[in-house]
């Protein structure tokens, strides 16, 4: 049994994510994903869209996950890979080498990022749309 995790916030879900979990899926049996509580993304300085409970259940009907648990701080992945026996841990390519300390427990691996996509862009595509109706409404 090869068991793959990962962690993100995954706000407003998206192809990106979608794709990078679906290889993340193909590299084992089982894929963990720590999802980033509102607590912990306060934390890192993001602002989501959406709360903790909706973001963990949209991945929870993503079929290429198995299990969702709480991201709440940077330092527990190493207690991660521990307790849930991990053999590969990976990443999107925008993280590639922060995560590298871990190669002593597991096998490390980033992805190359979907391009053109986040969820960053998504809010400004929204922000946009709105103005330009605000405009045509007068
Ligand atoms: N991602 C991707 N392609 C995109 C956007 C995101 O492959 N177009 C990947 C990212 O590289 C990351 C994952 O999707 O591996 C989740 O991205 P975010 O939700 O933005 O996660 P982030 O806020 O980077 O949190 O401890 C790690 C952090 O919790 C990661």
């Amino acid at each position: 049994m090869t068991r793959v995790l990962t962690y993100g916030t995954f706000d407003l879900f998206h192809h990106g994510h979608v794709r990078l979990l679906e290889r993340l899926a193909a590299l084992g049996d089982e894929l963990y994903v720590g999802c980033s509580t509102d607590a912990f993304n306060a934390l890192k300085g993001k602002k989501t869209a959406l709360p903790y409970r909706h973001r963990v259940e949209v991945l929870e009907a993503c079929r290429h996950v198995t299990h969702v648990f709480p991201e709440e701080c940077w330092e527990q992945k190493r207690d991660d890979v521990q307790r849930f026996d991990i053999d590969v841990f990976g990443m999107g390519s925008d993280w590639k080498g922060e995560f590298d300390f871990l190669g002593d427990l597991c096998k490390v691996v980033y992805l190359p990022r979907t391009r053109n996509v986040s969820t960053t862009e998504i809010k400004d595509m929204v922000y946009d749309l709105q103005h330009e109706l605000r405009l045509v409404k007068g």
